[in-house]
């Protein structure tokens, strides 16, 4: 599988579509398939394909798209790739919209494709439909993700539509940047400027007390990156809140390996949740010797920080739902060089909350400023594996790395490093949050990379504390350091740390002792899979 598409909450149930080759697990005969759940957790797979190649506009693929509701009732609009290998959008509609499984799909063939490439644009670079809003002038609105050929820019073209059926691409596009490349499966979304509530609304009388997200996903980079603004509805453009945050320099939704996601409101619980694809890191003849390839990510609740200027993503209460009993620790003091195993905590489906109270020396330093318009364009994250992994010789002066270590091995010879470093560099610290597979196997054949992402410490009222919570499941390891400020998603292939086998440490390997002040560990339920 691949991307996320189209989720949607209708009739008390959860719906995802995904990228799916129902035939091999690889990439290719793109299909829609179809999963439900009445709890984001528990899903089960829909015996009936939502959406397969068989028309001359789509036969080559049924590619990414979104599900809106539309006078009640859900619309499906998807790319399809046609018999002369253009890209097209297209709709579908359910068979019966009161089955609350929406098992079968029809597409609107008298309609389809609804648009096709217009000028400037190669036919392969036409893609991924947004969830549709309602303008000012009450008609509707779709965005596509898209390249311009003239210098490479990137770009979403806004569609309007009074019936959903006939779409006239409009003169403004909803943003594009020089130089970015294409665009994949574009998203739009208003978030609260207070509070976690999600919002649907785009019609701007609201603007005092909400912003707006623009994520693409660069297809040059495989990078979700986001860009917080404003929305002027009566001009349909977007102002990025600072020009050196736009798409290409712009903060991602997660430093580690994270692509073609999708959120969309939550009417159940008036919240925006976010889907993502999680990818393999290991090589395709892997993947064809077990048989599957890649996962969605555990969704995530997203809402707009308090700094209004980022985001925070937070797994979805209902997880919670899984934990067993915790194995707790307070104020365990860590030298230099300890490694404390956390005994109990053997498994590899672990939920860990761990607080570090932050090193002295560093604590008071009134440098530590995150400049959201300097740090990133310093290209920090650019180069984690030498900010993360290795010595950083420009660097004045470094404080840990301190963190813990999953799906390790009991020798340590295997283990996947979660851990925070500070380094000062031209005068100001920088907090890292940082995810090491270089040891995460002795298997030769698996990708081991090193993601990181930087931490923000000035906007917390609580200067004195770092957190991360990760989620463990298999070769699945997903971090959300700061209260889900910073995200980093990885895969892991031990060969002797896995399953029963699999530790769990808590280790310091900086130069100043470093308290954890609170440990929690929870086993995790299994989940079993079904049809339906
Ligand atoms: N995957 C789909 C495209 C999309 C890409 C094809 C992103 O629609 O642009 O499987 O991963």
């Amino acid at each position: 599988m691949n991307d996320p598409n189209g989720p949607l909450f209708y009739k008390g149930v959860y719906h995802l579509f995904y990228q799916w080759n129902p035939y091999a697990a690889v990439w290719g005969n793109i299909t829609w398939g179809h999963a439900v759940s009445t709890d984001l957790i528990h899903w089960k797979y829909v015996k009936e394909l939502a959406l397969v190649p068989d028309r001359w506009y789509d036969i080559k693929g049924v590619w990414s798209g979104s599900a809106t509701i539309v006078n009640g009732e859900p619309i499906l609009l998807y790319t399809g790739w046609t018999n002369s290998s253009t890209q097209v959008q297209n709709k579908a509609v359910p068979k019966n919209s009161s089955d609350p499984l929406l098992r079968e799909w029809i597409k609107v063939d008298a309609e389809n494709p609804f648009a096709v490439p217009p000028p400037g644009i190669n036919t392969s670079d036409f893609r991924d439909p947004t969830t549709a809003w309602i303008g000012q002038d009450g008609l509707w609105r779709t965005a596509v993700g898209s390249k311009y050929r003239a210098n490479d820019t990137g770009i979403i073209l806004q569609y309007r539509s009074k019936d959903f059926a006939k779409w006239e691409l409009l003169d403004e596009s909803l943003h594009a940047v020089n130089g970015t490349g294409m665009w994949e499966c574009p998203d739009f979304f208003p978030v609260a400027v207070h509070g976690q509530q999600g919002s649907e609304n785009y019609l701007g009388e609201e603007n005092a007390i909400q912003k707006f997200v623009i994520k693409v996903s660069l297809d040059e980079t495989r990078f979700d990156t986001y860009v917080v603004g404003d929305y002027d509805p009566a001009s349909e453009k977007f102002l990025p809140s600072f020009e050196a945050l736009d798409i290409g320099t712009a903060l991602r939704y997660d430093y580690g390996i994270y692509y073609a996601s999708k959120s969309f409101y939550d009417p159940h619980k008036k919240r925006r949740v976010l889907l993502g694809w999680i990818n393999e890191a290991d090589k395709p003849t892997s993947d064809i010797r077990k048989g599957w390839a890649s996962v969605q990510a555990i969704p995530r609740v997203v809402w707009l920080d308090e700094n209004q200027h980022s985001l925070r993503q937070w797994p979805v209460p209902e997880i919670n739902s899984l934990r067993k009993h915790p194995i707790r620790h307070t104020d365990l003091l860590l030298k230099q060089g300890e490694v404390f195993k956390v005994n109990g905590s053997q498994g590899s489906q672990l939920d860990i909350e761990v607080t570090f109270q932050i090193p002295k020396a560093h604590a008071n330093d009134e440098n530590d400023e995150f400049n959201f318009e300097s740090s990133r364009v310093e290209g920090i994250p650019n180069n984690t594996l030498i900010y993360c992994n290795g010595s950083f010789p420009e660097a004045e002066q470094i404080i840990g790395p301190f963190g813990v270590h999953v799906l390790a091995s009991e020798d340590l010879r295997e283990r996947t490093s979660v851990f925070f470093k500070f380094l000062k560099f031209k005068g100001s610290w920088k907090t890292m949050v940082c995810n090491d597979l270089t040891s995460s196997s002795l298997a030769s054949d698996a990708t081991k990379g090193v993601y990181g992402g930087l931490v923000s410490l000035s906007s917390y009222k609580n200067r004195q504390a770092l957190t991360m919570r990760i989620l463990v499941d298999h070769s699945i390891v997903e971090t959300f350091a700061q209260g889900g400020r910073t995200c980093i998603t990885a895969r892991s292939y031990p060969l002797l740390g896995s399953d029963n086998n699999a530790h769990m440490f808590v280790f310091n390997n900086g130069s100043l002792p470093v308290k954890a002040t609170h440990l929690a560990v929870w086993k995790m339920d299994k989940i079993r899979y079904t049809t339906v």
